[in-house]
């Protein structure tokens, strides 16, 4: 078991890290801004180590900073938790080669992942279902673009290789539009990722985003963990999600599954994973893999009882899954609302001191945040300031006591944007479940 590691993260997932090591023996080092010396998880680490100013990009971007963390503790290892560092194939490289344990995937599984047209490449390879597309980089032949946008049919989508997650992307309805389209999003894709590679999809109109929790290990074991809705969004950022997604039948979980427990046993990948699919007329179409936890992760624990986290940790020092395929049991329904420090009608963030602070509680409510009454949020990084994640045996329960805990939280001294949670968990169409990506933007007036 590792012996000790370095959580290069902040906020809720570096508390969320530290307790799964801790329930593990393994002692922790939180690294922090200097403006993040008061954050929950410094506290109750074994060790902090100050690792620069506010930016992120002189502190939890700051490679070297954070290596050297690591040397003057005499860690083991690094967990990345989600976002800053925790995709970047280079730093995963830097700190095998300084001797230590990267917690997530091998460098080249990253950098393959980072590379869309190189991970969707991949994933069909292995037998994962993909959007009609390119199947490759679009070359400078203009006819040869407008005959394969013919082919696919208009609507089509423009996508940068090195993009992700809603950047570097054009939609395109008809041929007049289509090589403007491309030249423009290869010259902000050449700029914003230093990579002008492109490639085309067929543009699923009112697809829903739903993906597939995996677990992999480097002995060739791989379980799923079912799946996560994450419709829910504003801006390519998730507002709420939920597990398992609305009206998928347990063969469908089983198929897809399967598929993506194979494929990562095809490219042998270590550690947790998820793919990323739109879904549309009962069909799941492969759009994305993320090689990192993710914000969500809660709401899958929450109906398997298995820790990602703890799993995580478990994979990186070499050990085998601590379960198998049928010990995966999917049982009741978990929501999880984002909660961001911010207007809950304007979006504008809401930076400061929280001078009153109650959490929710009860039967099925779960919070993961480091907040706590006297806590500055500061204005530097992320809104997010925590999650609240409800449990129940039906959907319908677990919408239940997600109101109650939304109408029990007090956050004072700040917005938030629990309004905009309330708003939504009494939305009659949230309630019948299955709502498109594009429901929360038309019902906010965005679009
Ligand atoms: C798409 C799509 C429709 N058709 N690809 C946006 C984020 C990135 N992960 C992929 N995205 C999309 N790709 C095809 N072929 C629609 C989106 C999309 C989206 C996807 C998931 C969640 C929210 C979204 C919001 C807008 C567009």
């Amino acid at each position: 078991m590792l012996d000790k590691v370095v959580i290069a993260n902040r906020g809720e997932i570096a508390l969320r890290i530290l307790r799964a090591c801790r329930e593990l023996g393994i002692k922790t080092v939180a690294v922090h801004s200097t403006v993040d010396a008061t954050l929950k998880h410094v506290a109750l680490a074994d060790e902090s180590v100050c690792i620069g100013p506010p930016p992120s990009l002189e502190s939890y971007l700051n490679m070297p900073a954070l290596i050297s963390a690591a040397e003057v503790t005499d860690s083991v290892a690094i967990h990345p938790g989600y976002g800053f560092l925790s995709e970047n194939a280079d730093f995963a490289e830097r700190v095998r080669s300084s001797g230590f344990v990267f917690i997530g995937p091998r460098p080249e599984t990253i950098r393959m992942m980072g590379d869309k047209v190189a991970a969707i490449k991949a994933m069909k390879d292995a037998g994962v279902p993909t959007v009609p597309g390119s199947d490759g980089p679009l070359g400078k032949d203009s006819d040869k673009s407008l005959k394969m946008a013919e082919q696919i049919g208009y609507p089509v989508i423009i996508k940068a290789a090195g993009g992700g997650g809603g950047r570097g992307m054009r939609v395109v309805h008809s041929a007049s539009n289509l090589i403007s389209a491309i030249d423009m999003t290869r010259a902000e894709a050449g700029s914003a990722f230093g990579n002008d590679m492109v490639y085309m999809e067929k543009y699923l109109e009112h697809p829903r985003h739903v993906e597939i929790q995996v677990l992999s290990d480097e002995h060739g074991n791989a379980v799923h963990l079912g799946e996560r809705d994450c419709s829910m969004q504003r801006r390519h950022q998730k507002v709420v999600e939920e597990a398992p997604a609305p009206g998928i039948t347990v063969e469908q979980r089983e198929r897809i599954g399967a598929i993506c427990t194979d494929a990562c046993k095809r490219i042998g990948y270590v550690g947790a994973g998820t793919f990323e699919f739109l879904y549309e007329n009962g069909e799941f179409y492969f759009i994305e893999m993320n090689t990192r936890v993710q914000v969500e992760h809660p709401v899958t624990e929450m109906i398997t009882g298995v820790d990602i986290v703890r799993e995580q940790l478990l994979i990186a020092s070499g050990e085998k899954l601590s379960i198998t395929q049928d010990d995966v049991v999917i049982r009741g329904h978990a929501i999880e609302c984002r909660i961001n420090a911010e207007d809950a009608k304007t979006f504008m963030p809401s930076p400061g001191k929280i001078v009153h602070y109650h959490a929710p509680g009860g039967p099925g409510i779960r919070v993961d945040s480091h907040i706590y009454a006297g806590y500055t949020v500061p204005p530097n990084y992320d809104s997010m300031v925590g999650k609240l994640i409800a449990f129940g045996d039906t959907r319908d329960i677990a919408i239940r006591r997600m109101q109650g805990a939304l109408s029990e939280t007090i956050v004072e001294g700040i917005k938030t944007n629990i309004p905009l949670h309330r708003e939504i968990m009494a939305d009659g169409h949230f309630q019948a479940g299955g709502a498109d990506i594009h429901y929360l933007e038309k019902k906010l007036g965005l679009k």
